[in-house]
């Protein structure tokens, strides 16, 4: 009798595997949660085949019921276990079915952005100048005294010093009120001949009304070589107008002053809008302020240390947001600098 008990726990053992393997396949192979119900209520039931070996458990003797209850208990747990994964694939499953995503519905397409009116004008200027054997220049928006006033031959004293019309840092430093600065540090830096334009952004401390604003654009370019005349400075600078404002347009140069060329001169061009027979825009004058220029100082080769005597240069300033205006009929400068898109949207 005592030999025959270890055979009957082996036999429960041999039914468990026997229960595991189906069950697993069963379950494995079970596609809808009624299936798994079946298997369950098969096994797990009141009536069902794990239930009925574990009732069996207590008729053994005493001694060998902890093994056999373990062993079924534990294949018990497996079973439970099996189910609630299996159920929650197929609901994941399902859930997936009734979501019901048609891959043929058109996305939803980012919009898209677009270069700004200024920079879309900043970079037409460059590129006219690139034609013409220019190189395009960067340099620091925060400069020094030296490279935005003392370099550039404008002496102590200059009302362009002055605190309200230049932005100065706790540093000493300041905001470039022009882009020259960034020719200077070339020239200083590299041999004549020179041909660059240097686009960005300057800053000036002028009340903002329509045509005014604390900070802008400017390209400046800058000229050196041997035997470079006025002519020089005219032929290029018809050219730029030609490409930007049509073959129509004329050009005219008036004396001026700039502390940093000599001589100088304010440019002008024909009305693009009236053609010169005087409307709003060029206010009944026919005639359109674009840019200054001139021929370069020779106290600013001397401070650089080119040799005024061989080399000479000429240069130009425009800003970028007038010459925008001009293009796109733009009364206020503010509009470039309030990113309403409804403005952006039109360039
Ligand atoms: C204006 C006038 C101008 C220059 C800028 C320049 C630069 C160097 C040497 C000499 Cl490094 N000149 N730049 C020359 C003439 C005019 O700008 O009305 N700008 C808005």
């Amino acid at each position: 009798m005592p030999q025959k008990i270890p055979s009957r726990i082996k036999g429960i053992r041999k039914k468990t595997e026997k229960m595991e393997q189906e069950t697993d396949v069963l379950i494995d192979t079970a596609k809808t949660q009624e299936e798994l119900d079946k298997i369950r209520t098969e096994y797990l039931g009141r009536n069902g085949l794990l239930t009925r070996l574990l009732k069996s458990v207590p008729q053994l003797p005493l001694k060998y019921r902890p093994e056999a209850g373990g062993l079924v208990n534990t294949f018990k747990r497996k079973l439970e276990q099996n189910l609630r994964n299996k159920r929650d694939v197929l609901r994941k499953e399902k859930e997936q079915k009734e979501l019901k995503i048609d891959i043929t519905m058109p996305g939803i397409s980012p919009e898209l952005g677009s270069i700004h009116p200024v920079n879309q004008i900043m970079r037409r200027i460059s590129q006219i100048f690139m034609n013409l054997g220019f190189k395009t220049v960067e340099g620091p928006e925060i400069e020094t005294d030296y490279y935005n006033f003392t370099a550039l031959n404008i002496p102590e004293g200059h009302p362009s010093r002055e605190t309200f019309h230049t932005f100065y840092l706790d540093s000493g430093e300041l905001l470039r009120s022009q882009t020259s600065p960034v020719q200077v540090r070339v020239m200083e830096k590299e041999k004549p001949p020179l041909r660059i334009i240097a686009p960005g952004r300057v800053f000036r401390p002028d009340a903002t009304d329509a045509s005014h604003s604390f900070m802008f654009h400017q390209v400046e370019g800058l000229v050196v070589d041997k035997n470079i005349t006025f002519a020089d400075l005219k032929g290029t600078l018809s050219v730029f107008v030609r490409e930007m404002f049509g073959e129509k347009t004329r050009m005219r140069f008036r004396p001026h002053f700039f502390p940093f060329t000599e001589p100088s001169a304010e440019v002008d061009i024909s009305c693009i809008i009236c053609g010169g027979n005087g409307c709003r825009v060029c206010s009944f004058k026919g005639w359109l302020e674009i840019l200054g220029a001139g021929l370069v100082d020779p106290n600013v080769f001397g401070t650089v240390k080119y040799d005024p005597e061989i080399w000479r240069g000429f240069a130009f300033g425009m800003g970028v947001e007038r010459i925008a205006m001009l293009k796109y009929s733009i009364t206020d400068i503010r509009l470039f600098f309030e990113n309403d898109v409804r403005f952006l949207r039109q360039f």
